[in-house]
């Protein structure tokens, strides 16, 4: 059953609901002790409010998303918490009108923007504050659209403590950009429904210049302790999914980090925009007129019916089956592509900076590759769904999960072309030492695989990639060992973001 659709992000006085019991408690409160007396260093004033949001690994269904499929993440423990205080209007001047935002690992500098919730993000100057930015543009966008009156814009305190690897394909951005956006709702005391702010959240991220999907953010804001969650888009829904107890998620990272925002031109809006490409190809394929294609097809989900009563007139209901008929295997060029939509390109993306920049930087569209690998991928985490829920065996349902996820990654590396080599060794040294199935996690280019292990080996399964993916790294000095924990974990479904009032 899909959550109830109003509930708010939960407000707790203590920190024990979310972080629960032990040592993991006991790191948790040293966390928060720390952010209170730092913010106090450097704010000289105590907090009002903390919120935390987590970050994600993506079991299935990747690149997806923006395309409009659902997709099946489950939160990690890993997680950004903000701690905030709002400035009285009435004591401080005009100049005093700046957000301060500050962090706990000194790596990075304390970042001021006006209070101003019209400024442009400067995408062309990169700064990690950029992020808390999006989050603060989005809750003011969301609370004019709604008619909530909170005020004129004020100074705010920040100050950032971030466990999610950043560039890893768990969505440091997400856990971050949530955070942000719900403490900044706490702090102008005001709560939203969880669907919303899932919502408001993915819109605000893409102020940063990628046009993500909804995935991070959703799961960060609606997961359940114990759960991962089936995500569906257009309106977002969360629906639990009880794992299989005797599977264990195991999270390596490649320690190749991808930096999305600086690289999506070539890297994430390339494969949006060549997914766009494709969908409307297909529409106007399929008997769409061109002008009619451009402005009504936004993503492939939006011509899948099109397409799959294509396949059923040739005995399919697989939309595939539409992809290898109408679509070339070869490369297109841009002019290919505008003589089958009768406009240039340009045009076509005039009101898309980022897509623009895509266009300048592509030599070439792999729409066949694309499209296949989207339709194909959709398909897959239904499947997985199916077969979590089926009354299989533990030893057949493990084995059938894992086969998904390996032809998941081979999707992903062949077709959608976003692993590495570092990804590549590190899923198949997973694969050869135990994992039932194997694929990168996240937007890919770098980061992290997810590996799906029996419970009961996953400690052996764990020291084996020590062994055998990090050591040599750790000798080369890429990695420090009291570092390791960080890069390679088992993880089980945590829960998704809150409020403390403490
Ligand atoms: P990460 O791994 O956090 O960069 C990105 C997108 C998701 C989704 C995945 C690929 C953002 C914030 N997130 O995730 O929406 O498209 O890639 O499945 O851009
Ligand atoms: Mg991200």
């Amino acid at each position: 059953m899909a959550k109830n659709e109003e509930l708010l992000i939960p407000v707790f006085s203590t920190i024990e609901p979310v972080y629960g019991e032990g040592s993991q408690l006991e790191e948790a409160q040293l966390r928060f002790d720390k952010l209170k007396s730092k913010f106090f260093q450097v704010f000289g004033q105590k907090p009002d409010v903390y919120a935390r949001s987590p970050g994600r690994v993506n079991l299935i269904g990747e690149h997806i998303d923006y395309e409009g499929y659902s997709v099946l993440p489950m939160a990690i423990r890993q997680d950004t918490i903000i701690a905030i205080r709002k400035h009285e209007h009435d004591y401080v001047g005009e100049s005093s009108k700046v957000l301060r935002i500050a962090n706990v690992n000194d790596k990075y500098t304390m970042c001021i923007y006006p209070a101003d919730p019209n400024q442009d993000i400067d995408l062309k100057n990169h700064r990690w504050g950029h992020y808390f930015i999006c989050g603060y543009k989005g809750f003011y966008e969301f609370a004019k659209s709604k008619g909530v009156d909170v005020g004129v814009p004020v100074g705010l305190d920040i100050l950032v403590d971030g466990t999610v690897p950043t560039g890893s394909g768990l969505s440091s951005s997400a856990a971050f950009v949530c955070s942000s956006t719900i403490a900044i709702m706490a702090a102008f005391d005001v709560n939203f429904p969880q669907k919303d702010i899932a919502q408001l959240t993915c819109e605000c991220e893409r102020h940063i210049g990628t046009q993500s999907g909804g995935m991070d953010q959703a799961i960060s804001v609606m997961a359940n302790s114990g759960f991962a969650e089936l995500i569906d888009f257009n309106p977002i829904r969360a629906t639990d999914l009880q794992l299989p107890e005797a599977a264990t998620f195991v999270i390596a990272h490649c320690l190749a980090e991808s930096e999305k925002a600086v690289t999506a031109a070539t890297n994430y809006n390339n494969r949006v925009v060549e997914c766009r490409l494709a969908a409307i190809v297909l529409a106007i394929k399929l008997g769409m007129k061109p002008k009619q294609a451009i402005s009504e097809v936004k993503t492939l989900s939006d011509v899948e019916e099109l397409c799959v009563s294509f396949a059923s007139n040739h005995g399919s209901s697989d939309p595939v089956i539409a992809v290898k008929e109408l679509l070339k295997e070869e490369p297109y060029a841009a002019e290919d592509i505008e003589k089958i939509l009768e406009e240039r390109l340009t045009t076509v993306f005039c009101n898309s900076p980022s897509s623009l920049d895509v266009l300048k930087a592509a030599k070439h569209f792999k729409l066949f590759q694309r499209a296949c690998h989207v339709y194909s991928e959709a398909k897959r985490v239904h499947a997985f769904k199916d077969i979590v829920q089926s009354k299989l065996s533990e030893k057949e349902m493990l084995k059938k999960l894992g086969d998904l996820m390996n032809d998941s990654h081979y999707s992903c590396s062949v077709l959608y072309e976003c692993s590495c080599p570092e990804l590549e060794e590190l899923v198949r040294i997973c694969r050869d030492n135990g994992a039932l199935g194997a694929r990168l996690t996240g937007a890919g280019w770098g980061g992290c695989a997810v590996a799906l292990v029996k419970e009961s080996m996953a400690s052996q399964f764990i020291l084996n990639l020590q062994e055998l993916f990090y050591k040599s790294r750790l000798e080369k000095g890429v990695i420090k060992k009291n570092e390791l924990g960080l890069y390679v974990f088992a993880s089980k479904p945590s829960s998704g973001a809150a409020i403390f009032k403490l």
